[in-house]
């Protein structure tokens, strides 16, 4: 079996200083769970920026991984126009389709080329013949170039998680040709939707003039061919099945529902980002308050949301619009103490965060647009076996998979006021019908199908040449 490296721009720990001095800590999302796992049965080493207190190789004993990590150096300005600048504040808002949100500036561009070429570096460091180099997200868009022009011995694979623009929205970037070119250095370039494939391909017919196919999905260079395949991503079922099944856990969930002490338990959960729609579903649920006073009473919201991406202004202001939210819903429909929304702004242990999935009777998964969003698949899986809604914008990428989620337009709060009222009228048979076609859809897309058909592709994609 080939030796696998992962590169991507964050890794499963993170160092930070404490008053204990530089500890590795867990960082927060699914994405690395599922690839720690692809390390484990593969072997090999994972590559990204783990902070900035750390040497030039961690060994296993200061991680607790069972693999070497292996950190590129990224001073704090580059961080700050590279990952702040390039990556979440031109690359983000533009492939969310929020344009105006894009500040196009050179000093950014400039940073993630250079940034860039020092992941490339790092690979190159240790790379080796028959290799397969599995390079993540909008980041590292160049990586695959300039590993592909260095003649590197290597299968290049890439995921896109994000969404894919049309040409109409990607063609606004004044460096769309250098990051399709970057892009095309891959053997395979992995998508979350058809949709997203069907985008890049049109980006690249168009801004590059290059012949692209359609089944299978590819661009046609000169010499060799580059795969485009939409592979949606899916959470570890199993893992969340048997964790949100556990007595200690299902004891936590009844504990929260009592402490809540409603009927119907709504739950969100989000990181801190403008795409995920908090606002417009606070909104939405005010209007769901307002229309149902018989509800009132019966209902809570408990919203999660996750501190992420402080250091980009946008995101401190949305955390103060989101309070000033909160404090009028719960002001408007506060009765006799009770509150008719519970909002927390922290990251829940993982346990806890099962624990909730569980406890709630529904789950409103509003993202304005998401690549796919996870947290609506292990919501699935955390309620396999038992019943529970799922509320779920149609703009997210696992809206195509999952059709019996209730699925609403994420920026018309009547929309989401009407998903609501059909969540929490509908009768236990329908919820329990659409909870196990769901949770088929999910537990027969797991993780593990996600990265054996990613590397399965990749294995078999032709022996790396040079360009
Ligand atoms: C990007 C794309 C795509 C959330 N709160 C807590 C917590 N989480 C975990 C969830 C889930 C992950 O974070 C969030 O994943 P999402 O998919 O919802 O969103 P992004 O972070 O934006 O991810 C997205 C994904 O990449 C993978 O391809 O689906 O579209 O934007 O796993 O469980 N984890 C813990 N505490 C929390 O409070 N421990």
């Amino acid at each position: 079996m080939s030796r696998l490296l992962i590169v991507s721009n964050r890794a499963p720990v993170e160092f930070v200083r404490t008053p204990h001095g530089v500890r590795a800590m867990p960082t927060v999302g699914g994405l690395s769970a599922a690839l720690d796992d692809a390390l484990r049965v593969h072997g090999g080493e994972w590559i990204a920026w783990v902070g900035p207190h750390v040497g030039d190789e961690v060994p296993p004993e200061q991680t607790g991984l069972p693999y070497a990590l292996r950190p590129v150096r990224l001073k704090e300005r580059e961080i700050h126009d590279y990952y702040a600048g390039f990556a979440n504040r031109v690359l983000w808002p533009l492939c969310h389709t929020f344009p105006n949100r894009v500040h196009m500036q050179t000093t950014y561009w400039n940073a993630y080329r250079q940034a860039n070429e020092r992941f490339a570096s790092a690979v190159q460091a240790v790379v080796a013949p028959g290799d397969l180099v599995w390079i993540h997200d909008f980041h590292l868009c160049l990586v695959p170039g300039i590993l592909r022009t260095a003649g590197v011995p290597a299968r290049l694979g890439v995921f896109w998680h994000i969404p894919f623009p049309p040409p109409s929205v990607f063609g606004i970037l004044r460096w769309r040709t250098e990051l399709l070119t970057g892009l095309l250095g891959a053997d395979l370039v992995g998508f979350q939707t058809e949709q997203d494939t069907a985008n890049f391909l049109a980006c690249v017919r168009q801004f590059l003039g290059l012949p692209v196919g359609e089944t299978p999905p590819r661009v046609v260079l000169p010499g060799r061919d580059v795969s485009a395949a939409a592979l949606p991503i899916g959470v570890d079922h199993a893992r969340f099945r048997a964790r949100a099944g556990d007595p200690a856990v299902v004891a936590e969930a009844a504990r929260l529902r009592d402490a809540l002490g409603v009927e119907i338990v709504i739950l969100g959960i989000d990181r801190l980002d403008y795409t995920k729609g908090v606002i417009e579903r606070l909104v939405g649920y005010e209007r769901f308050l307002e229309h149902h006073p018989a509800w009132r009473r019966r209902v809570c919201l408990l919203q999660v949301v996750v501190p992420s991406r402080d250091r980009v202004p946008e995101y401190r202001d949305m955390k103060r619009a989101i309070d000033e939210a909160v404090g009028r819903i719960d002001g408007r429909f506060t009765y006799d103490g009770r509150a008719p929304l519970r909002y927390m702004y922290t990251a829940l242990a993982r346990d806890r965060l099962v624990a909730y999935y569980r406890a709630a009777d529904v789950a409103l998964v509003t993202p304005l647009r998401d690549g796919m969003n996870l947290v609506a698949k292990e919501y699935v899986a955390c309620h396999a076996g038992v019943d529970g809604v799922l509320v779920l914008s149609e703009f997210a990428g696992a809206a195509q998979q999952l059709r019996e989620a209730v699925l609403v337009n994420p920026y018309d709060p009547e929309a989401i006021r009407r998903g609501l009222e059909t969540a929490v009228s509908m009768g236990p048979e329908e919820r329990r019908r659409r909870m196990r076609a769901l949770d088929r859809r999910v537990a027969s897309r797991d993780v593990q199908w996600w990265t054996r058909a990613f590397l399965d592709r990749l294995a078999a994609a032709a022996p790396a040449a040079a360009a």
